[in-house]
């Protein structure tokens, strides 16, 4: 069946509607189901089962007996082994399972196999650093000797978004599983039936039982009962600021850890000795991709006030080319997720014209987009005031907002101007001036001369401030995902 085949209705169902515990599918306790709606149509195409708190309960303990048992006594090798294999099983399954990514999130269709390339390439990462974790030892006292060793934090909970669930699946299951947690995953209820195929593919690949278990369902219910939940040792959250405020509450009233991953405004800041032809393509696609709705969008430039004319002229012109469109149409972006979204953008761009914010060019929709979709249209916004919400509030949309600075020390204070820190570019010819300014900038990432908005899997990833706390991907991942032990042997 051709899964953009739009005649067929719920019941014609691609996915399963289940809860996925202890390698097998249930129904949700309630019986209850979720509609997923498409963002391309705005109408209803397939179920999730939705999770509530017993669920979530039946996945922890799952989850415990797995560490308690086989999961938590397979050697560091096997473990690798077995991410391997899931890396090769989703590689294997990458063509049906881009399509689905895109209808279910309604992104283009190479970006959704670029995101299951991803997916693959996590569990290939990790599945290769298993047994190349080691602690140390420390000269102590005499007679004795004093080691140290990592530990797996337990049963691990992950909440993720749906802007990437593919990809998030592997960004934070794989470093989780690779340290030998036990793991229980509540994908987003708007977009993630590629996360529960991955469930199935590790099933598939040898995983036994608990090791992996998946709870869909709505945020309020199953989210916070995860994150609740004094089965869970440690958390991973990847969402809104509002949301992560309270998972992170939740974890430190029962002194839990967590990782959180809260989203950015990160500014790419253009000095007058740019080289353009390199710097506005990719200033455009990092915030364009996915439509805006990716945590690490590029969605400020700050340029010098020299160069602002031509860079706004430059940027103008590649904006006004973007179409936007039905993901199997494969254009620049497709629609946003959900209607909320749409608004929240709308909303955005309303602040922008009730302050006379000048408009400097727009896309457009291809023909073929219905109607009902969550299309909004890519704009680029400029010079933006410092001070308003647009130059401030992660938007989550394809909006580009210009900013202009007249020195070293005021790009730096604009960029760090936001409460968010998360991403940061350096436009410049002088290797040593851009370096020297992108250190300056409060990030988790700082890229000079590129700006990496997707892939990355081998760069540690995290933020400051708003944008959160914790690294997840790159090696650094696995000591978030695990604990030091220290053990002095007394020998005389
Ligand atoms: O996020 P939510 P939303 C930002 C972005 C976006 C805004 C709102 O600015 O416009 O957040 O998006 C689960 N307890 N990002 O409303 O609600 C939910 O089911 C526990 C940035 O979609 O935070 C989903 O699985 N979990 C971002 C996940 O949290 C709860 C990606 C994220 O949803 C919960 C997404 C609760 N009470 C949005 N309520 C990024 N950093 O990439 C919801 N959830």
């Amino acid at each position: 069946m051709n899964a953009f085949d739009r005649t067929g209705t719920a019941e014609a169902a691609t996915s399963r509607s289940g809860i996925f515990i202890d390698n097998e599918w249930r129904p949700a306790e309630s019986g209850k189901t979720l509609d997923l709606v498409e963002p391309a149509t705005g109408r209803p195409f397939d179920r999730i089962a939705a999770g509530n708190a017993r669920d979530v309960d039946a996945a922890v303990a799952a989850a415990r007996r797995a560490f308690d048992g086989a999961w938590g006594r397979i050697a560091a090798v096997d473990r690798g082994r077995l991410l391997s294999r899931l890396a090769a099983r989703i590689r294997e399954a990458a063509g049906d399972l881009a399509v689905l990514e895109a209808r279910d999130t309604g992104k283009p269709l190479s970006q959704a196999r670029a995101d299951l390339d991803l997916s693959a390439r996590y569990f290939e990462f990790y599945g290769g650093a298993t047994d190349k974790v080691h602690g140390r030892s420390i000269p102590y006292q005499p007679g004795t000797l004093a080691l140290t060793e990592r530990v797996a934090h337990g049963v691990t909970g992950h909440i993720i978004p749906w802007n990437y669930p593919a990809q998030m699946v592997g960004r934070t299951l794989a470093p989780a599983l690779a340290m030998g947690n036990a793991t229980v995953l509540k994908p987003a209820e708007d977009a993630c039936l590629t996360a529960l195929r991955l469930a199935e593919l590790a099933r598939d690949a040898g995983f036994p039982a608990g090791a992996i278990n998946v709870v869909p369902g709505r945020g309020e219910v199953a989210g916070a009962a995860l994150s609740r939940h004094a089965g869970v040792d440690f958390l991973s959250f990847t969402g809104s600021p509002e949301v992560g405020t309270q998972v992170q509450v939740a974890a430190a009233r029962r002194h839990a850890g967590c990782v959180l991953e809260l989203g950015g405004k990160s500014p790419q800041v253009v000095l007058a000795d740019a080289d353009l032809d390199a710097a506005v393509p990719v200033i455009v696609a990092s915030v364009v991709q996915n439509a805006g709705q990716t945590c690490s969008a590029g969605s400020r430039v700050l340029v010098d006030a020299a160069i602002a004319g031509t860079l706004t002229e430059r940027l103008a012109a590649a904006f006004a080319a973007l179409v936007a469109g039905p993901p199997e149409a494969d254009l620049d972006l497709g629609p946003l997720i959900n209607l909320k979204q749409k608004r929240r953008v709308a909303r955005f761009c309303d602040l922008a014209s009730a302050a006379d914010v000048p408009l400097v060019a727009e896309g457009r929709l291809d023909p073929r987009a219905d109607p009902d979709g969550f299309y909004v249209l890519p704009r680029l916004y400029g010079p933006v005031p410092r001070d308003h919400p647009m130059a401030l509030q992660e938007i989550f949309g394809p909006v580009l907002s210009l900013l202009t600075f007249t020195d070293e020390d005021d790009a730096v204070r604009l960029a760090n101007g936001t409460e968010y820190g998360l991403v940061a570019g350096v436009w410049s010819r002088d290797g040593a001036r851009a370096l020297r300014i992108g250190r300056r900038i409060a990030a988790g990432q700082v890229f000079i001369n590129g700006y990496g908005s997707g892939g990355g899997v081998e760069l540690p990833f995290g933020g400051v401030g708003k944008s959160g706390h914790g690294r997840e991907k790159g090696y650094e991942a696995l000591f978030e995902f695990s604990a030091s032990r220290t053990i002095v042997i007394a020998h005389g």
